[in-house]
C-alpha cells in the first residue's frame, strides 16, 4: 500500500468529519457565502485544528473571496490547502546519520505511545538494515520494561534495562556507553509518561537529556515527542511545555486513526515550532509513517 493509502485509511474518522463537512455546507448553492464561511470555521475548529489555525485559514479564504470574487467550492478547498499547507510547513523527517550514533528520546505523557513507537522506529531501522539498542528508560513500572523487551523479542534488538524503580538517568548513561562500545547506528531510549504540570517529573527528563548530552557529545540525538492525537488542544499545551525542559527535535502524532480530530495536527504546528516527523495510524508496526503535509492535507479536504 502506498503512503497515499496509508494516510486516507487512517485518516478516514477525520476525512468523512472534514471533507464531508465541507461537500455538505457548500451542497446547497455549490459555492460559500458568509453564513456558510462561519460554519466551515467552526467545522475545523470541531476538527481541532485549533482556534488561532482555523481564524487564519477561514481569513484567507474571506480575503481570497474578496479579491477574486471566486467563491466556489474549489476556489475555497484550494485556499484552505494552500493555507493548510504553509501552516504545516516543509515536510521534516527524523534525520540518522550513517557512521555516527543516533540517539532517539522518546518523550511525552502518560499513554501516548512511546513505547509503542520507539517499537516500530526499532523495526523501522532493523529493516533498513541499521545496528540497533532499545533502552528502557521508564523503569516506573515492570510492565513498562516488560512490554519494551517485548518489543526486544520481535525484533531481535537487544534492551538495555535495569530494575524496576532505579535511576532512569543511569540507565541512560549505561545505554549510551553500551552503544557506543558496540558501535550501534540507532539507540532508541523509551521513558515514562510523565505529565507536563509536575515538575519533578520534568526536571528528571532534563537530568535524562543532560546526561545524554554528556556522554555522547558528538551521537545525533534527537528528543521526539509523542503526542496523541485524540487529546485534542490539551497536545498543543503538552508541546509547548515539554519543549521548555527538552530540546524538541520533533513530533510524532500517534492515534490518527482513532477519532474525528486529526487537526490537531495543524493546531501543533501552529503553535509550536518542532516540526512534526511521523504519524501513528494504527497499532501495528507498518502504522507508523512519516508525517507529510501535502499528503496529510490531500487525505482531510475534499477533492479539488
Ligand atoms: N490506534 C492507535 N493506537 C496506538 C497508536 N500508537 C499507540 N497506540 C496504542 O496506544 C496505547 C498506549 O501505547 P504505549 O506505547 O504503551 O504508550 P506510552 O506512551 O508508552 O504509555 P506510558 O508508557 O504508559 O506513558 C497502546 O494500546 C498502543 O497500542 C496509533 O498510532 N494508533
Ligand atoms: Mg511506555
Amino acid at each position: 500500500m502506498g503512503i497515499f493509502d496509508v494516510f486516507k485509511r487512517g485518516l478516514a474518522k477525520t476525512r468523512n468529519f472534514v471533507a464531508e463537512g465541507i461537500t455538505k455546507i457548500s451542497a446547497s448553492m455549490g459555492h460559500f457565502d458568509e453564513d456558510m464561511l462561519d460554519d466551515m470555521e467552526a467545522l475545523l475548529v470541531q476538527a481541532d485544528c485549533g482556534v488561532g489555525a482555523s481564524l487564519a485559514i477561514m481569513d484567507e479564504v474571506r480575503e481570497s473571496i474578496k479579491k477574486t470574487g471566486d467563491d466556489s467550492k474549489a476556489a475555497v478547498v484550494h485556499v484552505v490547502s494552500d493555507k493548510m499547507l504553509e501552516i504545516l510547513g516543509e515536510k521534516k523527517t527524523l534525520n540518522i546519520e550513517d557512521n555516527n550514533l543516533n540517539i532517539i528520546l522518546m518523550v511525552g505523557v502518560n499513554g501516548t505511545g512511546k513505547t509503542t513507537t520507539a517499537g516500530k522506529l526499532c523495526l523501522r531501522y532493523k529493516k533498513m538494515g541499521k545496528k540497533v539498542m532499545l533502552a528502557a528508560a521508564d523503569t516506573f513500572r515492570a510492565a513498562a520494561i516488560e512490554q519494551l523487551a517485548a518489543w526486544g523479542e520481535m525484533t531481535d534488538t537487544h534492551v538495555i534495562s535495569h530494575e524496576e524503580g532505579s535511576d532512569p538517568a543511569a540507565v541512560c548513561y549505561d545505554a549510551v556507553h553500551s552503544a557506543i562500545a558496540k558501535r550501534a547506528d540507532v539507540l532508541i531510549i523509551d521513558t515514562a509518561g510523565r505529565l507536563h504540570n509536575k515538575q519533578n517529573l520534568m526536571d528528571e527528563l532534563s537530568k535524562i537529556c543532560r546526561v545524554i548530552e554528556r556522554e555522547a557529545p558528538s551521537a545525533n540525538t534527537q528528543a521526539l515527542l509523542i503526542i496523541d492525537a485524540t487529546t485534542g488542544q490539551n497536545a498543543v499545551i503538552q508541546a509547548e511545555v515539554f519543549s521548555k525542559a527538552v530540546k524538541l527535535s520533533g513530533i510524532g502524532i500517534t492515534k490518527l486513526d482513532g477519532s474525528a480530530k486529526g487537526g490537531v495536527a495543524i493546531a501543533v504546528a501552529y503553535s509550536t515550532k518542532a516540526p512534526i516527523f511521523l504519524a501513528g495510524l494504527g497499532e501495528s508496526a507498518e502504522d507508523l509513517v512519516d508525517f507529510d503535509p501535502q499528503i496529510f492535507v490531500d487525505s482531510l479536504l475534499p477533492n479539488h
